[in-house]
């Protein structure tokens, strides 16, 4: 999944297609790049961050969708309105990216039943300028496992089919660095509750371990991409569904070195079993 944020103050690609040319001309390139689905964004969701009305998420995202679904891009929706969401879908997207999973906005979990569309119900437990607040926890992995299984019961009473749900751990909202990466290494629990998920890990700032620093200073964004690929790589052999990047030549090796690490391990244990046969 490609990252396409047409905000002026996203953590990495802030204000870089805040045109809808520019905006279109990236999903393009997302899409050549190898990307399977374009997740377009009009509100940025960074520590701190201020919201912005339905009406501007609107004209920011709705003129980016109809033109890249226009020309055959898969397009993912990233909102926590449903009325942006179910402009996006009227204007073609395929999928709706919530981060708050249904919380924010009560109307989302009717607008995603009625189209029917998958649904990516992220980790979240409070506004981006209020989160930080929230980042207490008694065992993050079973809090947040608790948590998402509670979303998924609520979105399903309210008509949300099981078979829409993609799950997301929801990395660095409400979340230390210390919760991100046990969220990553525990990654297996999550793919083994049945639903597809996805890790959103892309040049966030948990990633600057892999600098060897303790500060971001030096580290800036558009220099995580290497940290990433190499979660993009142990997520997808973890059995993760997606990876949301902003370099998605770069993940897409990732990701393929996993299946065919995965596909060396099956081959070689059919090897193995006809070595046992022939005994
Ligand atoms: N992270 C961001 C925005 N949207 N959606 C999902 N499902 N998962 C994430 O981790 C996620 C998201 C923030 O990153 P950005 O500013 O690079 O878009």
């Amino acid at each position: 999944m490609g990252i396409l944020n047409v905000t002026p103050d996203s953590f990495s690609d802030g204000g870089l297609h805040a045109t809808t040319a520019r905006a279109v001309a990236h999903g393009f390139a997302l899409t050549e790049e190898g990307a399977d689905i374009v997740d377009v964004g009009g509100e940025s969701t960074r520590p701190g961050a201020s919201p912005v009305s339905v009406g501007e998420e609107l004209a920011r995202v709705l003129p980016v969708v109809r033109e890249l679904v226009g020309d055959g891009v898969r397009v993912s929706i990233d909102t926590m309105h449903a009325q942006v969401a179910e402009g996006a879908l009227d204007a073609g997207a395929c999928m709706v990216n919530d981060v708050s999973g249904g919380l924010a906005d009560s109307r989302m979990a009717a607008v995603v039943a009625d189209a029917g569309v998958p649904y990516v119900v992220m980790h979240w437990r409070a506004p981006s300028h209020l989160m930080q607040q929230h980042a207490d926890y008694k065992d993050v992995v079973e809090d947040v496992h608790e948590e998402l299984r509670r979303r998924v019961e609520e979105l399903v009473e309210r008509g949300v089919g099981e078979e829409q749900i993609v799950l997301d751990p929801g990395l660095g909202f409400a979340k230390r660095p210390e919760h991100d990466w046990a969220l990553l290494s525990n990654l297996e629990s999550f793919t083994a509750l049945g639903f597809p998920v996805l890790v959103g890990a892309s040049r966030k700032s948990f990633l600057m371990a892999a600098h060897g620093t303790g500060s971001t200073l030096g580290f800036p964004p558009v220099e995580r991409d290497a940290a990433t690929t190499a979660v993009s790589a142990l997520a997808a052999a973890a059995g993760a569904w997606g990876v949301r990047v902003h370099n998605v030549r770069v993940n897409l090796d990732a990701v393929r070195v996993a299946a065919a690490w995965r596909a060396g391990g099956q081959a070689s244990g059919t090897l193995a079993r006809e070595v046992d046969q022939k005994r």
